[in-house]
């Protein structure tokens, strides 16, 4: 008993947190994470890359939920695209919201009318579904892809998405429809960083924004640079910019040629989503959602942050 006290002690010791296993998901390949704290849980909004894909073949979305950041709970998949009748592939990435007791998630898929990518909003009462089509049609069509959502302080909801441009608009309280137009995000180098050899894009900014804002400050973190994308960021003062580049947080992609940010705080930790090729079999078309807990430096920029699967 006296050698097992010890060992025991020893082991509070030296504790260290316990800490899930990446990638996340083992059992299918998942892809562009988007974490949702409610209620005291993460909930985790996925895409679905199907088995032995050789080009994206991703057909519908799942979520996942967990009280602790390890033990992760799989809702199976709420919401696909014969979810939306005007949709008829690419089941991209897509991230949800709560507001006034109902959940909203934006996706992108391709309009079966016009060949071209839009974005679509599901809403359920639950954040594990059932998820439904809330307008029977595209809420944009613009052919670009990515949405990411946030609601200011002052109740104000905006979504932004783009590939290859950055896009936003200001949704109406009911989140299910927008007031004015939606407006281009002027990319310069000093808001996006600087891409080199692409006189097209001369930005950093690729795909896959990520939009919050934390202690005061505005970030929009970002899959940069194709095609062996990393993670950047820029911040602003407001909702809307001036955005100031501020660096890499994740350099690789790790056996995918894409990677994908979502970032939450939760119990008093933040933690980083991405995505990589991690599982057996994983390529840019079988990729896995992954997490790494970190901390913000004091003003409020983000360290870099390795994958500790790839
Ligand atoms: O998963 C399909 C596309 O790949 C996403 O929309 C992009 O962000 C990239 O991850």
């Amino acid at each position: 008993v006296a050698w097992l006290t010890g060992l025991l002690c020893l082991m509070a010791l030296f504790a260290v947190p316990a800490r899930a296993d990446n990638p996340i998901v083992q059992t299918i390949y998942t892809a562009d994470p988007a974490p949702l704290v409610y209620n005291g849980r993460v909930y985790l909004y996925t895409g679905h890359d199907e088995d032995g894909s050789t080009t994206y073949t991703m057909k519908e979305w799942r979520v996942w939920s967990s009280a602790d950041m390890v033990n992760w709970t799989d809702h199976g998949s709420p919401l696909s695209l014969a979810s939306f009748s005007w949709a008829n592939a690419n089941a991209w990435a897509g991230q949800a919201i709560y507001r006034n007791g109902r959940f909203y998630w934006y996706v992108p898929m391709r309009d079966r009318a016009t060949g071209a990518m839009a974005i679509g909003v599901a809403v359920s009462n639950s954040p594990t579904g059932p998820f439904s089509d809330a307008l029977g049609h595209p809420l944009v069509e613009n052919g670009q892809i990515d949405p990411t959502v946030y609601i200011n302080d002052d109740g104000q909801a905006y979504l932004y998405w783009g590939n290859p441009d950055l896009w936003s608009v200001k949704l109406n309280p009911d989140m299910t429809s927008y007031s004015g137009s939606p407006t281009k995000v002027s990319l310069t180098t000093a808001g996006f960083g600087t891409r080199t050899g692409n006189a097209s894009r001369p930005t950093l900014f690729e795909e896959g924004p990520w939009f919050y804002k934390r202690n005061g400050l505005y970030y929009m973190v970002f899959a940069a640079a194709c095609c062996s994308e990393f993670i950047a960021y820029s911040t602003a003062p407001g909702p809307t910019g001036p955005w100031t580049y501020r660096g890499t947080i994740m350099p690789t992609q790790g056996a995918s040629f894409t990677n994908h940010p979502g970032i939450v705080d939760f119990n008093g930790g933040s933690y980083f989503f991405y995505h990589n090729g991690a599982l057996p079999g994983g390529s840019g078309y079988t990729r896995s959602v992954a997490v790494e807990k970190f901390t913000y430096n004091a003003n409020g920029t983000i360290p870099t942050i390795n994958m500790t699967s790839s």
